[in-house]
């Protein structure tokens, strides 16, 4: 492991106890994410019992996942796994129409996934029910627009948006959406593949100069998909940076190059073994440690 030291060095003794404790606080250069990484290395020894105890932690980031709401929260397995295994903390977050309470909450997280899962209520956009809009959460959609708007206030805490949650992140700037790809003839593709998420299923061009270009490096991608929605008009701070064949928005970012994206596919299910997947929670996990 390449590693490299930069930070200050404590210890503590505690005679009384027979212990030692040496906390070790600086940055190791991460063979992971190509960057210098916040650790903390600690070393107790010479313990009553005589056990010797070492170990190293690096710092996690808090990252709060939006859930499912079916009068409980729910939260797919496939979120959890692929945030701690990028290297961060993933914390369930509340369904909850109190803004002092969401406002703290969205303190605690370092980041937020803003989670797939059913349709926004167009009025939020500005429009009325089309034929081939699905189903709706009022709570769900009060909760993530209040918890949006707090994170909007709040120094800004790095965003990834999956699927709906690319979908709350274009509507709660200002976008709009597709309700249904097919009603409204606006696919050409099937984007409902129905089954093995883990394997991709349609291909996405991604715009150079992006966000999503820079960590992933490629300007073509094989994605799976699960969506009849999709981004019509892009918020105006944001912009569109990757494309299907037939041309839906299949991700956005936003402008001002802060770590605010959103994608219409599941990196969530294709993680376990698609490097590419890999690499956009390692870029996500990573921009927490820095600006959560
Ligand atoms: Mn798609």
């Amino acid at each position: 492991m390449r590693h490299c030291f930069a930070g200050t060095v404590a210890k503590q003794r505690r005679k009384n106890q027979r212990n030692v404790f040496i906390f070790l606080w600086g940055l190791y250069f991460s063979p992971i994410s190509d960057t210098l990484e916040p650790m903390r290395f600690f070393v107790c020894s010479s313990r009553a019992d005589g056990e010797r105890l070492g170990g190293m932690m690096m710092a996690r980031p808090v990252i709060g996942i939006t859930p499912g709401f079916n009068g409980a929260v729910t939260a797919n397995m496939t979120y959890i796994n692929a945030i701690a295994a990028a290297g961060g903390a993933p914390l369930i977050l509340p369904v909850l129409e109190n803004e002092q309470a969401m406002a703290e909450v969205a303190r605690v997280c370092d980041g937020v996934l803003f989670s797939g899962g059913g349709d926004i209520n167009p009025l939020r956009y500005g429009e009325e029910l089309l034929p081939g809009v699905g189903e709706m959460s009022a709570p769900r959609d009060a909760a993530e627009f209040l918890l949006m708007k707090c994170l909007q206030q709040m120094r800004q805490k790095p965003v990834l948006g999956i699927c709906r949650g690319i979908q709350v992140m274009n509507v709660a700037l200002g976008g709009t959406l597709y309700q249904d790809l097919r009603a409204q003839g606006a696919a050409t593709l099937e984007h409902r593949q129905g089954s093995a998420y883990e394997r991709p299923c349609h291909r996405v061009r991604v715009e150079r100069g992006t966000l999503l270009h820079q960590i992933l490096q490629k300007d073509v991608l094989e994605v799976n998909t699960s969506h009849h929605q999709a981004v019509k008009e892009v918020a105006p701070t944001l912009c569109a940076g990757a494309f299907a064949t037939d041309g839906v928005i299949e991700s956005v970012c936003s402008r001002d190059g802060r770590f605010f994206l959103g994608v219409q596919w599941h990196p969530e299910c294709m993680a376990e073994q698609d490097a590419d997947s890999q690499k956009l929670f390692r870029a996500f996990i990573s921009a927490c440690r820095y600006e959560g």
